[in-house]
């Protein structure tokens, strides 16, 4: 096989989210969560604390993704840091975005920005969060705002990230700033805050300007049935109509594309009918974290998205936790290969941003999860790293496509 092509103008980088790279995020919910229960029952592993420094030390991390050849990057503006206080608008923190923003810019590095990224101001936890009939109000002002005065640096608005998951693992499972006063019905709630939070948005950003570009973010499983019974097929439809199709139905005419993220493999047997940890597959060849590794789900996820959603596609996560960098790189092609066979058959996918630039704080895991291209030293100044694999991600970059040594290395002829 020769060279992999992918289209002209497709968009290479990476993904980061504020509060899990800059540090110092203390207006916000995670923050005064960790502050109360880091490393106690319930709470999370360890504190986010500085980070990574990103919220001082992004130019050197955007020099570092150019030198990478990434012509893109996605990044996530912090409500928290924008709206410390309700109706209260920090003016240094809109500055300080646009320099970020414009730091990308200068570099010839496309904006994809999300506006909420798990993390919201702490005093909306106090409101129940999304939970609250005023929530999606409340985002569609802050988004509007940031349309207005920082639109101008921004590619691609992304309203919100993984909603099912977060509520899924805030209520459901309750992994996250949990409550145990929380219930199904806050499930619900939140659920169709999301919605009517991401509708709400995209239309303040449209108010502001028709032509900004307006999606949303999943993470999008790939789901096979067990075996191919009858029962098994419909439970697997099932699951997916829970787990994003509802959501899709009901936002899709408000997104100019869909984004994905990309991670597992499920594979649903007969009494699956929620989501159910132990059916995601943990088999094979695995990350440090046991999540398998199964490159050709992305070209299944793509197609039938493009079935289903006449929308362009980008890739707005997938990676792998991997502090050896021993299956980064053989991740990252396979997946790739998977992705233009599918961009190949027509289907139209946009850009790919791996997960992630840098070793991050991983939520309730705190910083043991390395999803990083770059390694973060905390020993040493948090001194940035970059990781082999990194390179191999950056040649793909440079020259739009997978080279055939690549293809025969990891036997995909
Ligand atoms: O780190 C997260 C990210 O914030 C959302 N998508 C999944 C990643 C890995 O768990």
């Amino acid at each position: 096989m020769s060279f992999l092509k992918f289209p002209d103008n497709f968009y290479w980088g990476a993904a980061t989210a504020a509060h899990q790279i800059e540090g110092n995020n203390v207006h916000s919910d995670w923050w005064v969560w960790e502050t109360e229960f880091a490393g106690k029952d319930g709470g999370p592993k360890e504190r986010s604390g500085i980070a990574c420094d990103s919220y001082n030390r992004y130019e050197e991390d955007f020099t570092l993704a150019k030198s990478l050849n990434h012509n893109a990057h996605r990044m996530s503006i912090e409500w928290a840091r924008i709206e410390p206080q309700e109706g209260i608008i920090d003016e240094r923190e809109i500055e300080h975005y646009r320099k970020v923003l414009k730091s990308l810019k200068s570099k010839g590095m496309s904006t994809f920005v999300t506006l909420w990224h798990f993390s919201l101001p702490h005093w909306l936890r106090d409101k129940k969060g999304w939970g609250n009939l005023l929530t999606p109000m409340y985002f569609a002002r802050y988004s509007k705002l940031v349309a207005e005065r920082l639109g101008e640096h921004i590619d691609f608005f992304i309203t919100l990230n993984e909603p099912q998951a977060y509520v899924a693992l805030r209520h459901l499972v309750k992994l996250w700033i949990p409550s145990m006063k929380t219930t199904f019905l806050d499930f619900l709630d939140g659920w169709v805050g999301l919605i009517r939070g991401h509708n709400a948005s995209y239309k303040a950003i449209k108010e502001v300007n028709p032509s900004y570009q307006v999606g949303i973010v999943e993470n999008i499983m790939y789901m096979e049935p067990k075996r191919n019974t009858l029962w098994n097929k419909f439970m697997c439809d099932w699951r997916k109509f829970i787990q994003f199709r509802l959501f899709f139905a009901f936002t899709l005419k408000n997104s100019d594309f869909l984004g994905v993220n990309y991670y597992f493999h499920d594979v649903i047997g007969p009494g699956d009918y929620f989501i159910n940890m132990s059916s995601i597959e943990t088999t094979g060849e695995v990350s440090d974290w046991g999540w398998q590794i199964y490159p050709e789900g992305i070209y299944h996820i793509v197609k039938e998205l493009c079935c289903y959603y006449d929308k362009p596609i980008f890739i707005t996560e997938n990676g792998l936790a991997d502090a050896k960098d021993e299956k980064r790189e053989s991740f990252i092609v396979r997946h790739l290969y998977y992705l233009q066979k599918a961009i190949s058959e027509g289907v139209c996918v946009n850009g790919y941003f791996h997960w992630t630039l840098m070793d991050n704080f991983e939520w309730a895991e705190g910083y043991i999860r390395k999803f990083g291209l770059i390694e973060i030293d905390r020993e040493n100044n948090l001194e940035r790293k970059i990781r082999p694999s990194a390179y191999t991600y950056a040649r793909i970059c440079k020259e739009n496509g997978i080279g055939e040594d690549l293809l025969k290395e990891f036997n995909l002829e």
